[in-house]
């Protein structure tokens, strides 16, 4: 048996052994490297990084082939088909796509291997040349994952761009990886045509083949001088016509993904084959037991990196991956016509990714849900959910027994439904989640939740919290494909000596340590660092404390604390995060600035609670926008924010003095908020420029 392997289910049973001594279990080691000072810890279960789980495979390509081979006649892909697409108006005029969609369609692992080979060979008949870069510029979805597995086995090397990215910043992609190819769905088209003209560098379009495609077709066959292919007619190309596959190097490079940085145009980061399978193999060891019995669901952003090593993760596993989107994903999400069902109830996914912005809003609407119904459910609920709270709160696995199958039966049940009833496992990652989201789905969907830290720099390589580790807060132990150091940031404050636990910035270290932005050199050699010992650290900007079992938890991050007038250091994030809780609030973002001793925030309006709220006060107004405006109102909002403050126990000078109220929500499409919606806090002062000069006024 290969000795990796070993490795990692060895300790795995003997954990499920030990099962009740989990809480005093050790998951991070202290670790001796090189580099700057500070305190570094690795993975209790491997020495050095871990570069790959399985022998002879270097890179993604030779993994996929690996697993077709190996589960040939299984399913891999899974799409739905349009049945029909209505159009719904709305009372105020605003109109929303409805779809009903069929049962899941499957392609198998031998299938897709050569629908991979032909599309491949089809890359080369169309003219592409494998030195050029290819982008992809598409929704998540089955054809997204072909023609990627297709560029490898002609080594070229990918491009991602969210699906939902912003003219200059796609025009700015494009060209400065000088993509000859793009391949993109049905809006995407329209996006590239409307940009055509500033598009130098490309070539050729490959367009996704969906309904109402044509006419952008036409349109972009009229307009540019681009050539133009179908996906089918791509594939149909190659299969007729075979030509070698030209197998890449681990070293060679697999993806330059964009960041959709918070700030500024985003960076492109370059990932090497290696890079991005020793974080699949890292990955790959945090999902307890998982097998070929088991079902993905897909539906975030392929562009970005932790769906990317996610899918990977599955394939290397002989798992059926079934495609979906956020706004199709329940029976009550806003694309899904009435009466039909949403992807995750269709496919009933044993395994699932999510972002905390994503798991917020599952948590928000089944509170809603059980408010609503009021009386005799409620209450049943709160006991069921008090109950549980209880009893996972000294250890996950002391949790099982009659008394919970009783209230899964009677109570929770119906929450599972929501997404499908089976799923057993959730990778969470983007951003922390907070501790109330953490037990809110560990309870009500009886599912362990593995928290993720890493960035895009590190392609996911970072943290990860165990699926028996039952603290809420943390992100976890080092990946075994990491070391984490921290290192002093005198200026704000936080050492490694601080006591009880080591404190500083967070620099991750590791053969998942990417090469740096392309055509960026001097933001490169800003942010990544070799050591003496030739190991590669990416300096994450993030302020992170050790528990003593070896955990990480992010407190802080550099860039968004600013010192006041007085000297007082604001941590930005820290104060949003504690005032959010106020039910008036759908997001916020607070602002502080060095020649003033006061904060201010500008404030999305939760509204539903605000309606409510004027409803019980019998306030008149015109349209939401005229309630945002009126003074009894920001009075209102302002006082619970006050309220929320008191009980984080934040200081007077971290509470925002004056607030102004906005109506319209931050979206990734408005380029507000990032695709994992963070806050780009530059974008947003800048859009609000004039608002904050009237709060400092
Ligand atoms: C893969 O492509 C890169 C860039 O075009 C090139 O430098 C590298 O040598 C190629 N690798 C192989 C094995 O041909
Ligand atoms: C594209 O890149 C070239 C240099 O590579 C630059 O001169 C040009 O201004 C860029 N165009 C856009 C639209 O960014
Ligand atoms: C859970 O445990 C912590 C300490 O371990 C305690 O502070 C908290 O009150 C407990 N919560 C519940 C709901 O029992
Ligand atoms: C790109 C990179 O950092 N590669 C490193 C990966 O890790 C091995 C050993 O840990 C190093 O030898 C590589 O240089």
């Amino acid at each position: 048996m290969n000795p990796y392997i070993v490795g990692i289910f060895v300790p795995l049973i003997a954990s499920l052994l030990l099962r009740k001594s989990n809480n005093g279990k050790k998951r991070g080691l202290p670790v001796d490297v090189g580099g700057e000072p500070g305190y570094a810890v690795r993975n209790y279960r491997f020495t050095s990084p871990v570069e790959s789980l399985w022998e002879g495979v270097t890179t993604l390509a030779e993994l996929f082939e690996q697993s077709c081979k190996c589960f040939a006649y299984r399913p891999l892909l899974g799409s739905r088909k349009l049945i029909t697409k209505e159009t719904e108006v709305s009372q105020d005029g605003r109109s929303f796509e409805k779809l009903h969609l069929g049962s899941y369609e499957w392609v198998s692992y031998g299938e897709a291997f050569r629908a991979v080979c032909s599309f491949a060979s089809g890359l080369v008949q169309l003219g592409h040349k494998n030195n050029e870069r290819i982008a992809i510029f598409s929704d998540t979805r089955a054809e997204w994952f072909i023609a990627l597995q297709g560029c490898f086995r002609q080594n070229i090397t990918v491009v991602t761009i969210y699906a939902s990215l912003g003219e200059d910043a796609l025009c700015h992609s494009l060209n400065e990886t000088e993509a000859s190819t793009v391949i993109c769905g049905h809006k995407e088209l329209k996006k590239l045509i409307d940009i055509s003209q500033q598009l130098d560098t490309v070539k050729r379009v490959i367009y996704i083949d969906e309904d109402g495609v044509s006419s952008e077709v036409s349109l972009a066959k009229k307009s540019t001088s681009w050539t133009i292919a179908s996906f089918g007619e791509v594939e149909t190309m190659g299969r007729e016509k075979p030509v070698d596959a030209v197998l890449p190097l681990a070293a060679d490079i697999a993806v330059i993904m964009y960041t959709s940085g918070s700030t500024g145009l985003p960076k492109g980061v370059m990932m090497t084959h290696r890079n991005v399978l020793a974080t699949v193999s890292a990955v790959m060891t945090i999902v307890p037991s998982i097998g070929t019995k088991d079902i993905y669901m897909a539906y975030l952003p392929l562009a970005h990196i932790l769906e990317l090593a996610a899918e990977n993760v599955m394939v290397a596993a002989g798992i059926a991956i079934g495609y979906g989107s956020p706004l199709t994903l329940t029976d009550t999400s806003n694309k899904i016509k009435k009466g039909t069902k949403g992807d995750a109830s269709v496919l009933r996914p044993t395994l699932m990714t999510a972002v905390p912005a994503i798991l917020d809003r599952v948590r928000d609407g089944v509170w809603k849900k059980v408010g609503a119904k009021g009386g005799l459910s409620k209450k049943l609920f709160d006991v069921a959910y008090g109950r549980r709270l209880a009893a996972i709160n000294g250890s996950w696995f002391g949790a099982w027994g009659l008394e919970k199958v009783l209230w899964d039966l009677l109570v929770f049940r119906n929450v599972r439904a929501v997404l499908g009833g089976h799923v057993r496992f959730l990778l969470s990652g983007g951003a922390p989640l907070s501790g109330d989201t953490q037990r809110f789905i560990n309870i009500c969907l009886g599912a362990p939740i593995g928290q993720g830290y890493g960035l895009t720099e590190t392609c996911a390589g970072g943290t990860f919290s165990e699926y028996d580790d039952t603290s809420v807060g943390r992100v976890g132990a080092p990946l075994p494909c990491s070391y984490i150091k921290l290192i002093d940031w005198a200026e704000g404050g936080y050492l490694v000596t601080d006591s009880p636990m080591p404190r500083g910035e967070i620099v991750i270290g590791g053969p998942n340590v990417t090469l740096g932005y392309l055509k960026n050199e001097e933001k490169t050699k800003e942010v990544y660092k070799v050591d003496e010992r030739g190991l590669r650290w990416f300096y994450t900007g993030d302020i992170g404390r050790f528990s003593p079992d070896g955990c990480l938890e992010i407190i802080d991050r550099k860039k968004d604390i600013v010192k006041l007038q007085h000297g007082e250091y604001v941590s930005l994030g820290k104060v949003e995060s504690a005032l959010i809780v106020s039910p008036y609030v759908d997001n916020i973002m607070l602002h502080a600035d060095p020649f003033h001793n006061f904060c201010v925030a500008l404030v999305v309006a939760a509204r539903h609670a605000l309606e409510e709220w004027a409803l019980k006060q019998g306030l008149s107004y015109s349209d939401f926008s005229d309630l945002c405006q009126k003074e009894e109102t920001v009075k209102e909002v302002h006082g619970s924010l006050i309220k929320a403050a008191k009980q984080a126990k934040l200081e007077k000078f971290e509470t925002p003095a004056k607030i102004k109220l906005l109506p319209e929500p931050w979206t990734p499409e408005s380029g507000l908020v990032t695709a994992a919606l963070k806050l780009k806090r530059e974008v947003i002062r800048k859009a609000f420029a004039d608002d904050l000069a009237n709060l400092y006024a």
